[in-house]
């Protein structure tokens, strides 16, 4: 079976954040796989998965980093496949660096950038999901679940509790 989606990151210190997302897509059904690919480390990595990305069939590409995060915006001028940025909550500038490192594209060459952190990286899998289900009619209807169950998790009523 085919990977829909490739979740990169640039370091292992961000795979705690970046497992939100894959989490969000085991939890709806969507095949991926999980990479470090390092824009200041191995950028011999990154040119050649951005390269192959559209040949191997990836559909979408969750990206995170943090700090100089350039993996999200390098990416996506190697590929034409969505990419999908997620800034890594930092310690020294808590993730403001690595939002404005991946949300300030030059025209041509966009990256849709989530909120900092676990959120964000959830919201990547959404996102992504969400593309896919485009052309998915089944997975559409899990993604619709999973919203509807989320909604009814929400009480009406604050509880001192
Ligand atoms: C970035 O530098 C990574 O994306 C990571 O968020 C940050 C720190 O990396 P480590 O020093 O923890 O490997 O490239």
């Amino acid at each position: 079976m085919a990977i829909d989606v490739g979740i990169i990151m640039g370091s292992q210190s961000d795979w705690a954040t970046m497992k939100e997302a894959a989490t969000i897509l085991d939890d709806l059904g969507i095949r991926y796989e999980t990479k470090i690919v390092s824009a200041h480390r191995t950028p011999d990595r990154l040119w050649t998965y951005g390269k192959t990305a559209a040949e191997r069939g990836l559909k979408v590409i969750i990206a995170g980093a943090g700090g100089a995060a350039h993996l999200p915006g390098m990416m996506a001028s190697k590929t034409r496949i969505p990419v999908i940025g997620v800034p890594v909550q930092t310690r020294a500038l808590s993730g403001v660096d690595s939002l404005y490192s991946i949300v300030q594209m030059p025209k041509g060459f966009p990256v849709a950038t989530m909120a900092i952190g676990a959120a964000g990286a959830a919201n990547a899998g959404l996102m992504a999901a969400g593309i896919l289900a485009i052309t998915d009619a089944a997975l559409a209807a899990r993604l619709d679940a999973w919203r509807d169950a989320l909604s009814a998790s929400i009480p009406e009523e604050p509880s001192d509790d």
